[in-house]
C-alpha cells in the first residue's frame, strides 16, 4: 500500500500536512490534518475513468475561510443541540451556540477547525492514517479535556474504515461523525438526483423548528423516507411530504436496522458503475443532500450548485443529550468511546 505525504499550508501558527493513501484497485485516499479531513478520493468507473467522488475545496485557505464541513472530522457533537443547553450527571451546562439559538456541530471552533496530529501505518493489504487532537476543558463550553483518535484506513478491498477513540477527564458529550459529500459521478456539476439509494431503515428523526429534532421518530412505510428497497435520490428532491418539503429533500437522521452482514445503506450511481456500501455500528444515519447551491465560495471555478453531494454522516441520534429514547452521548471518565463506520467501494462494469 502506497503513501505518501505533503505539507500544505498552516493555519494556527502549525503546518498541515496532507497524506495520500493509495491501494492497488487504483482508489487512492487523501486526508490532511486540518480538522482531520478528506479533501479527494479518488476511484475508477466502469471505464477506468479515475475520478474524484467527494466534495472538496480547492484549498485549505477556502476550508478555513468557508467552514463547509466538506469531509471534515464533526464534534464534540455532531448536529445541533437545542439552545445549546443540557443536563449533565445533575450540571446544567451551556455550551456556545453558533447557529442562532442553538449549537451546530460543535460550535464555532469545533473538532474540524482544530490542525490535528497524525502518524501513519502502512502494511501490504492495508495503510492508515491515525489522526489525534486533545480538546482542552471549556472548548467550545464543554466539560472535561477530550482526547481523541480518529483513524482512517485505506483496504486493499477497497474500504475506507473510520474508526473513533475517546477519552475524557470529566464527564462530557461525545458524538463524532464525518461529513464526506459523496458524487460518484466524479462530476460535481452533476447534481446526485440520478444516484440510486438503499437504506436500511424503517423511521427516520422528525425535524421542527430550526432543523431541530422535534423528537419524533417517524415510520418510513408509505413515504418518500422510505428506501428500503431502493430509489432515485430524486424521490426526496421532488417529494411532497411535509418533512422533504420543509428542507427540499433529506437533511434527516435515519434510524437503522443494522441487519446482519447486510450494509446499512449503499449509494450507487449507474452511469459511472461507482457504488458504496456502508456498515456502522452507530444507531443513525444522517443524510443531508447539499439542499442548497452555494455561492459563497466557487470550486474549480463554479459555484456549488443545489445536490452537488450527498452526506451519510453515520452517529448517534441528534440532539440526544435533550430528547428521550435518542440514546445517550455521555462520556464517563472511566469509559472509552469507540466507533466504527466502513465505508467499501465497488465498481460494476
Ligand atoms: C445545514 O442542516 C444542515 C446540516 O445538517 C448540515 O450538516 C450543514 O448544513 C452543513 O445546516
Amino acid at each position: 500500500m502506497k503513501v505518501s505525504e505533503t505539507i500544505i499550508g498552516q493555519v494556527h501558527g502549525k503546518e498541515v500536512v496532507a497524506y495520500t493513501l493509495t491501494n492497488p484497485n487504483g482508489i487512492s485516499l487523501t486526508a490532511m490534518t486540518y480538522g482531520a479531513t478528506i479533501t479527494e478520493l479518488l476511484m475508477p468507473d466502469k471505464n477506468g475513468k479515475t475520478e474524484n467522488v467527494i466534495l472538496a475545496m480547492d484549498s485549505l485557505d477556502d476550508y478555513v475561510t468557508h467552514r463547509p464541513y466538506y469531509g471534515a472530522t464533526i464534534g464534540r457533537v455532531a448536529g445541533r443541540i437545542t439552545k445549546g443547553a443540557f443536563d449533565l450527571d445533575g450540571t446544567a451546562h451551556q455550551v456556545v451556540v453558533n447557529e442562532g439559538g442553538n449549537q451546530l456541530h460543535g460550535g464555532p471552533t469545533g473538532l474540524d477547525t482544530l490542525v490535528w496530529d497524525a502518524e501513519v501505518q502502512a502494511s501490504a493489504d492495508e495503510a492508515s492514517i491515525h489522526f489525534t487532537t486533545i480538546d482542552e476543558d471549556g472548548a467550545n463550553g464543554y466539560p472535561g479535556t477530550l482526547s481523541v483518535t480518529v483513524s482512517y484506513t485505506l483496504t486493499s478491498d477497497s474500504e475506507w474504515k473510520i474508526t473513533y477513540r475517546a477519552t475524557t477527564d470529566q464527564a462530557t458529550l461525545f458524538n463524532p461523525t464525518n461529513h464526506v459529500y459523496f458524487n460518484l459521478s466524479g462530476d460535481i456539476n452533476k447534481p446526485i438526483l440520478q444516484h440510486d439509494l438503499q437504506l436500511n431503515s424503517a423511521a427516520f428523526a422528525e425535524l421542527g423548528d430550526e432543523n431541530l429534532p422535534s423528537g419524533a421518530l417517524l415510520p418510513a412505510e408509505g413515504t418518500p423516507f422510505d428506501f428500503r428497497s431502493g430509489g432515485k435520490l430524486s424521490v426526496a428532491a421532488e417529494g411532497s411530504h411535509p418533512q422533504t418539503r420543509k428542507v427540499a429533500g433529506f437533511d434527516h437522521p435515519f434510524l437503522l436496522q443494522h441487519d446482519e452482514g447486510q450494509p446499512d445503506a449503499i449509494l450507487s450511481d449507474t452511469e459511472s458503475g461507482r457504488s458504496v456500501k456502508m456498515f456502522t455500528d452507530q444507531d443513525c444515519v444522517v443524510i443531508f443532500m447539499h439542499n442548497g447551491a452555494v455561492d459563497k465560495y466557487t470550486i474549480a471555478g463554479s459555484p456549488v450548485i443545489q445536490y452537488a453531494g450527498i452526506t451519510l454522516e453515520t452517529q448517534a441520534l441528534p440532539d440526544a443529550v435533550n430528547q428521550e429514547g435518542f440514546g445517550d452521548i455521555t462520556l464517563h471518565p472511566d469509559e472509552v468511546y469507540s466507533a466504527e463506520t466502513i465505508y467499501k467501494f465497488e465498481v460494476q462494469n
